[in-house]
């Protein structure tokens, strides 16, 4: 079959299946392996508009046909494959690696076929990105659903001619012409709203029935046992978090959006309301309903409540619900649950994350009180590494979490907390990576082939773009260790977690920071790249190992799926034939 777009999604690290890693808990509170796997969902979204348009498109997460077979070839599928151009994403800036090795692999297999980047990392460094001889273009933008149809519309027609006069066509679009000329168009499609596409599983249903391959598409690894889908409620920021790169400050600057482009509340259930139709699974709305205003809020769960959803949906707020929301909430739903990230139990550190400010005490009574008011789960996230944190403040996150299980008191099974690291990069685009000065931060890695530099080192202790004059590198690694051991005793005090789990977290924290001891002396006693790597492969199957639930156990993330059978499948059969 011929493809117009072959969309493709690499692993953090291309050769992660040799060399010796200690990833660590980078990817501990996210669904992915620290290959981070996960593709963008605004591959689901930009294959349903183009498809919608007329185009032919695949997806190929090659991240975890990797992961999966430890024997696949990637050369060899890729190989062949036929399309008019192949897009990869660089979204997440740990992909810096993976991501340039998959294109130069590409260019090698298919000379001639135009390699487009895309995502918030490749729209931050697109000029860099384009310099790489196996870069053809660079979409840039968190909207590039048209721009992409515009863009296959010319390369069909095959009008995107040797000087390349006709790409001034589209828009966001950044490109190197046959004589090595780079051209750079503004970010100027920016839609208000975000009404224009949707996130489409059908579509990814139907087209892993099209292409008779279900791997490709899979969006991680443990996907088939534990189900999760998500729903969005906008694009861009409406905080300005210090270290995130999807912050307001971030999208105003370099991603050309002023406002965040919300989606329209009827829309937001609707989408719901289809992911419901296939999946019996969470489903997790991304993004505070509160954030558009109280009325949108309302209006949204109003819709919700109408579309008699069975599924748990699983709400993030950024800040405090109060009692309306609450209560609505459980009148729309069945099941529901919410997470929130208090960041640290130390209001000055909180206050200058810049997202929300509030008091301990009313935090830990809003958590009470989404009990009280019908939640089946609550998630409370914390990080370390965080501007302004010490080691002493990162080492009382445990006392803070014991105070909160001692407060919820008769819930306290129901609630799940976690501390994770900032790792392994403070986001580019953020406000800690561009005025450091101001957080007390040095960024060690400010372009691409310095963070490339960064993630082919040994461990995540070496990989951090960013020093804190806080807290030394040695000391976060260490303290983030401690924390989540101390978090995990707290956890089986209180009956969360179950004897054998907190055993196991507690093992596997233990060996992964005696690894990370081997890793620091192999690493400052040899003198090249192969000589620590030979060293250090001895370990590589336990620095995989303990790189996986360390500061916590991953299922603890999971939330219950109601019903045994994960897939609906006799609506998407019927919706097959339908189509
Ligand atoms: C939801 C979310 C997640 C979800 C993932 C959902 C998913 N599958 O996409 C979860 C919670 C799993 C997650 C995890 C991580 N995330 Co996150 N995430 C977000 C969040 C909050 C929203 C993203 C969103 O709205 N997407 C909407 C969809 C429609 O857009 P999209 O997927 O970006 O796609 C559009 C464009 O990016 C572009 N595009 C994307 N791919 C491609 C490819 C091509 C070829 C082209 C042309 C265009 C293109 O076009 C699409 C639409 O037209 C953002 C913050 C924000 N405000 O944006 C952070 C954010 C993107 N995440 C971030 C990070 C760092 C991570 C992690 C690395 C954290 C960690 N250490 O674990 C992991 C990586 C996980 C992985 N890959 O396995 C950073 C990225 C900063 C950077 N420049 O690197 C952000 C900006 C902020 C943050 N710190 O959370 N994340």
């Amino acid at each position: 079959m011929k493809y117009d777009l072959v969309l493709v999604h690499s692993p953090s690290i291309f050769d992660f299946r040799k060399k010796p890693v200690m990833f660590g808990p980078v990817s501990d509170v996210v669904p992915s392996t620290p290959v981070f796997e996960m593709y963008p969902i605004g591959f689901a979204v930009l294959a349903d508009y183009l498809e919608k348009h007329g185009f032919k498109v695949k997806i190929v997460n090659l991240a975890l046909m990797m992961l999966l077979d430890k024997d696949f070839d990637p050369e060899k599928y890729l190989r062949k494959i036929e399309t008019n151009a192949f897009g990869l994403d660089l979204h997440w800036l740990p992909h810096v690696q993976g991501a340039l090795e998959v294109a130069k692999l590409i260019k090698k297999i298919h000379p001639k076929t135009p390699i487009i980047f895309g995502g918030l990392s490749s729209s931050y460094y697109h000029r860099e990105l384009v310099q790489y001889p196996f870069v053809d273009m660079v979409l840039k933008g968190d909207s590039t659903e048209e721009p992409f149809r515009i863009l296959l519309d010319i390369l069909r027609k095959n009008r995107g001619n040797g000087n390349g006069t006709s790409l001034f066509e589209v828009p966001n679009l950044t490109w190197k012409d046959k004589e090595g000329n780079i051209h750079c168009q503004p970010i100027e499609f920016v839609p208000e709203k975000w009404n224009h596409s949707r996130i489409n599983y059908l579509k990814i249903i139907q087209m892993v029935f099209r292409d008779r391959e279900i791997k490709p598409y899979l969006p991680f690894k443990d996907f088939l046992r534990y189900p999760i889908v998500a729903s969005f409620l906008c694009r861009g920021g409406f905080k300005d978090c210090a270290i995130c790169g999807g912050s307001r400050y971030a999208f105003k600057e370099f991603y050309g959006r002023k406002q965040p482009a919300v989606r329209d509340p009827e829309l937001l259930a609707e989408d719901i309301a289809d992911a419901s139709k296939y999946f019996n699974g969470p489903i997790f709305l991304v993004g505070d309903i509160q954030a558009p205003g109280k009325e949108y809020a309302y209006k949204f769960l109003e819709e919700l409540k109408k579309k008699k959803i069975n599924n748990m949906v699983a709400f993030e707020f950024w800040n405090l619900p109060d009692d309306d929301i609450l209560t609505k909430i459980n009148e729309s739903l069945k099941h529901w649950s919410f997470e929130i990230s208090c960041e640290s139990q130390d209001f000055e550190v909180r206050k200058k994350f810049g997202k929300s400010v509030y008091s301990n005490e009313d935090f830990k009574e809003a958590i009470l009180r989404g009990f009280e008011k019908g939640a089946e789960r609550i998630d409370v996230y914390m990080m370390t590494g965080i501007p302004y944190q010490t080691k002493e403040s990162i080492l009382r996150i445990p006392d803070f979490v014991d105070e909160l299980y001692e407060y919820v008191g008769p819930h306290k099974k129901k609630l799940l907390c976690f501390a994770a690291p900032l790792a392994p990069f403070v986001d580019p685009g953020s406000l800690a990576f561009e005025k450091p000065q101001y957080y007390g931060f040095r960024i060690t890695a400010r372009t691409l082939e310095e963070h490339k530099e960064h993630i082919l080192r040994p461990s995540w202790k070496y990989w951090m773009n960013y020093e804190s004059e806080y807290i030394s590198r040695d000391d976060l690694v260490e303290a983030t260790y401690l924390c989540g051991l101390m978090i995990n005793e707290v956890k089986r005090k209180h009956g969360v977690l179950d004897e054998q789990t907190a055993n196991r977290v507690q093992h596997n924290i233990k060996n992964a920071m005696a690894i990370i001891e081997e890793v620091d002396k192999i690493y400052h006693s040899s003198s090249s790249r192969e000589e620590v790597e030979e060293k250090l492969s001895k370990f590589s199957k336990d620095m995989v190992r303990y790189s996986l639930s360390t500061v916590c156990e991953k299922r603890e993330l999971e939330w219950n799926v109601p019903s045994i059978k994960k897939f609906r499948v006799f609506n998407i059969l019927k919706s097959l034939i339908r189509m």
